[in-house]
């Protein structure tokens, strides 16, 4: 039998509604509401497939829901991030005990900050958010650590937006789903590239998992366009961690069986 692909989470804090935010206004957030949501995601990634491997709550540690930034997952290895917002950085060392369980760990050190949530991986390409919280200190390091593996790293400006991946995520090999507004398309000039709806801005962000797309209740004009396309789309209703500036690819690290 093969592995499981696993999906790694954690409990959505007690803290939550203390979360960092860049470009929302604070609001209040339901927290039972919130893990509601939080547990129908993981049902979700479950029924795709998924081992889910959920890590405890850290109630002094608002945005430790968001999982996905702290580190980056590859084959080969994963990378530890560092996370641009100094009240993240807690997060970081129990994300990488546990996938220190699947893959060779690769720590990211200052003056280096990178948000896993600025890493968009299509193939051995990887394009890094040069945002608020991921620095060009971080390409370097990236590069030493991943060129011998056969990847690239390439920078992109994300100045309108949280991070890359709230602007444009991989929805197929070679397909990208995006919001023109936020990232400039010449970037992924050999992919074919899906719009958001003009009217739905934060509905680039879609979670790819095997052929299936998890994707935000949200947005329903945006998923007409998948739906058109042949995309199979599994809805999910993420609105109070929305609130929190979270999406679907931050909720998980995916860890592929190999
Ligand atoms: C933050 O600002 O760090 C959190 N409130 C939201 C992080 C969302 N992460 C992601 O989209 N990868």
């Amino acid at each position: 039998m093969n592995p499981a692909r696993i999906a790694l989470t954690r409990a959505v804090s007690s803290s939550i509604g203390r979360c960092e935010l860049v470009h929302l206004e604070r609001v209040p957030i339901d927290l039972e509401r919130a893990r509601a949501q939080h547990a129908a995601y993981e049902d979700c990634l479950a029924a795709l497939g998924c081992e889910i491997v959920r890590l405890p709550e850290a109630p002094e540690l608002p945005d430790s829901v968001f999982v996905e930034d702290v580190a980056v997952v590859l084959d080969e290895a994963a990378i530890i991030a560092r996370p641009g917002a100094p009240s993240r950085r807690g997060e970081v060392d129990s994300v990488a005990r546990a996938l220190a369980a699947w893959r060779p760990l690769v720590a990211l050190r200052e003056p280096a900050t990178l948000d896993g949530g600025d890493v968009l991986r299509l193939g051995r390409k990887l394009y890094v958010g040069l945002s608020t919280r991921s620095n060009r200190a971080a390409i370097e390091p990236l590069r030493a650590a991943l060129g011998p593996l056969g990847y690239t790293v390439e920078g992109v400006a994300v100045e309108r937006c949280l991070h890359l991946k709230s602007a444009a995520t991989a929805i197929g090999p070679r397909t990208i789903l995006a919001n023109p507004d936020w990232v400039d398309l010449a970037t992924f000039a050999d992919c074919e590239v899906v719009a958001v709806d003009p009217g739905e801005p934060f509905a680039a962000n879609a979670l790819r998992i095997g052929d299936a797309l998890v994707f935000p209740r949200a947005f329903p004009r945006t998923r007409a366009r998948l739906a058109v396309r042949g995309f199979a789309v599994r809805e999910v209703d993420l609105s109070e961690l929305q609130k929190a500036e979270g999406a679907v690819t931050c909720c998980s690290l995916i860890v592929e069986p190999f």
